[in-house]
């Protein structure tokens, strides 16, 4: 049985705590937070034995196999590098870091260690982009040359995390984060890019859409675009919407998690790739919630078997530079950069 700590105790962490108790394996030991309120709250709910108000504290007190840290990004650094200091495999939330300066810290302070470090990336883990993953292997569309992977909703997602209103770096650190990860999981890596981002709501302090030309060292041309501050008829949040061009048909990912692969000349594939509900997750989230416990799962198992995470911090470093770089040339004039990592 590998024995964990979840650090954080705040809005996300409930999908943690409640999708941990379904990976098997695994028991949730230890909670930490500063905020007693949340920390004991949390504890009573998930009926967690030992809480702690202090990491360090936490960390010698408690023989753990690992931490999963879902505390904000600006205490990340930090906390991951003590974990690993304690010699403690560790998960931690997206975005791992407020730089990638600091990303790359702490991944360097895993390695040293010796620890596996985990980006909890998440969209890449979702029932439906997996869907339209497999589609793409199957080759029935031939060779891929264009990509399209959008988030575009009018949700209120300050009402859930109040703290995304005062970032400086809004949807791409927090959202483009994982629509580019998903460009990445399908199309492979990123050669250059250019971009261009803008705030509408008045109210926030960072950028609130943003959108994304970028260019595949395998070939395919992608656009990534993201908004929160998109009124359309239907919401969709928070559904990704994927369409994909071949050289022999197409796969698109439509509203309501709607999968179509056509075939040049001959058929076209309807299906239904909406994840399950789980007994603890609600309608619109479910996907997201299913994709906690699929990541979760991933990392439990890498734990088991000593395989590296698909979203190691390694992995997860090509991601954030991808961030990075749409930063860089939004803030510029119309500018083709390099996402390096
Ligand atoms: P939150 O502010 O609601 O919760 C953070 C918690 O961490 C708070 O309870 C706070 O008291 C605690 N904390 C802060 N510093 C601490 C420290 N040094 N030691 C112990 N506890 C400390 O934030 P949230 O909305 O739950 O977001 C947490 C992370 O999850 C963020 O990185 C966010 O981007 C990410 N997130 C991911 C997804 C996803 O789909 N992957 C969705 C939502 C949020
Ligand atoms: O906060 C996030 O990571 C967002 C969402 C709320 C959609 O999960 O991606």
């Amino acid at each position: 049985m590998l024995k964990g700590a979840v650090v954080g105790c705040g809005f996300f962490a409930d999908n943690h705590l409640n999708a941990w108790r379904e990976v098997p394996g695994v028991e949730i030991v230890a909670l930490c937070d500063t905020d007693t309120v949340r920390l004991t709250g949390a504890a009573a709910k998930f009926a967690v034995p030992a809480t702690y108000r202090d990491i360090d504290a936490m960390l010698a007190d408690e023989k753990l196999d690992f931490v999963d840290v879902a505390t904000g990004p600006a205490t990340h650094r930090l906390l991951v590098e003590k974990v690993a200091a304690a010699g403690v495999a560790v998960i931690c939330q997206k975005p791992v870091a407020l730089t990638l300066a600091d990303a790359k810290a702490m991944v360097a302070a895993c390695d040293a260690a010796g620890v596996t470090f985990m980006v909890h990336e998440n969209f890449r883990f979702q029932r439906p982009l997996r869907a339209v993953k497999a589609a793409l292997e199957e080759g029935v569309i031939g060779e891929p040359f264009f990509g399209r992977v959008s988030f575009r909703s009018g949700y209120d997602i300050f009402s859930g995390q109040p703290y995304l209103a005062t970032e400086e770096r809004f949807i791409v650190a927090d959202l483009g984060i994982h629509v580019l990860d998903v460009a990445r999981f399908l199309f492979g890596e990123v050669s250059r890019l250019t971009a261009s981002t803008c705030r509408v709501n008045p109210d926030i302090r960072g950028e609130d859409a943003a959108t994304a030309l970028m260019q595949h060292e395998g070939g395919v041309m992608s656009v990534v675009d993201c908004s929160y501050t998109s009124y359309r008829a239907k919401e969709l949040f928070p559904q990704t919407l994927v369409e994909i061009d071949g050289s022999a048909g197409s796969i698109v990912l439509d509203a309501d998690y709607r999968l179509t692969v056509h075939a040049r000349g001959g058929e076209t594939v309807v299906s239904d790739v909406d994840a399950p509900v789980l007994p603890w997750a609600a309608r619109p989230w479910h996907v997201v919630q299913e994709s906690v416990r699929a990541t979760e799962a991933h990392f439990a198992e890498c734990l088991a078997s000593g395989r590296e995470p698909a979203t190691s911090g390694h992995d997860n470093l090509k991601t954030y530079a991808l961030v990075d770089a749409v930063y860089r040339s939004a803030a510029g004039p119309l500018a083709t950069v390099s996402p390096a990592v």
